[in-house]
């Protein structure tokens, strides 16, 4: 994949959050993605480099893998790993066309499909693993249950969704410190201050973080047997869910 740097919003010329604008997975997004989300996502990467072995974990021959929200088939590459020879569809959803025009160009050479459409509206097929990497967090919240219970429906018994998502935190003194690392964190990979409080302004009417315990009960809800949290870098989470 090609790195290009993330610039959005030192180049934005806006001053003040009415002249931001909402966060868009546009052609600029899509064009520095993968900068963007390693430089703001702590722990991203290590998700990265565990799904291979996840998958591998959860093979289950002629089924379907879904990555929802795929953006630029980071997740999907790494779940081709794990698939190996195992015979499999592995698909990849997203809403953004520019996302996907550029996860065609990363994923020249898998066996993959890519499909522009909003996971809302898709109809899973029967499914051994699901990943959802950041992207619940941008549905809204009375539309989660049941695009949760319809992955569950869709998967085999013994396989998982791995659920990864921004969190908040009930207790407001943990909310904020971890609000201040976070943003000591991008500082660290190279972001101005006018930047991050930009990025944030843009994105907070767009990413709504929910508690770890109400993404729980979402899950048990739809029925999950086993539901643990897997990886936690300050408040970003990733969950696995087994059927
Ligand atoms: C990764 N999983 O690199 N339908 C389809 N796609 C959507 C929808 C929707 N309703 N809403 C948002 N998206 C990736 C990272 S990014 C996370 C996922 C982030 C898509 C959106 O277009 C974007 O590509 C992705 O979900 C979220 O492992 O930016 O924090």
């Amino acid at each position: 994949m090609t790195q290009k740097k993330d610039q959005i919003y030192i180049n934005s010329g806006a001053s003040s959050k009415a002249t931001v604008g909402s966060f868009k997975f546009d052609d600029r997004v899509a064009r520095v993605f993968e900068d963007m989300i390693s430089r703001s996502v702590p722990g991203y990467s290590q998700i990265l480099s565990m799904l291979p072995t996840l998958t591998r974990q959860f093979q289950f021959a002629n089924l379907h893998y879904y990555d929802l929200g795929c953006s630029l088939g980071a997740a999907m590459l790494a779940m081709a790993r794990g698939l190996g020879d195992l015979p499999h569809t592995l698909v990849g959803i997203d809403n953004s066309a520019s996302m996907i025009a550029r996860a065609e160009a990363n994923l020249d050479g898998i066996p993959c499909e890519l499909i522009e459409q909003d996971i809302l509206d898709a109809q899973l097929l029967a499914a051994g693993m699901v990943v959802m990497n950041f992207t619940l967090q941008f549905i809204p919240l009375g539309q989660r249950q049941a695009l949760v219970t319809h992955i569950y429906e869709q998967l085999c018994p013994g396989g998982a969704l791995i659920l990864s998502e921004k969190i908040k935190f009930d207790d407001p003194l943990t909310h904020r410190a971890l609000i201040d690392i976070h943003h000591q964190y991008k500082a660290d990979q190279g972001y101005s201050d006018l930047e991050i409080s930009q990025k944030r302004d843009a994105i907070e009417d767009v990413l709504i973080p929910e508690t770890l315990e109400s993404h729980t009960a979402r899950l048990k809800d739809a029925g999950f047997s086993v539901i643990t949290p897997w990886v936690q870098n300050l408040q970003f989470v990733s969950l696995l869910a087994i059927k």
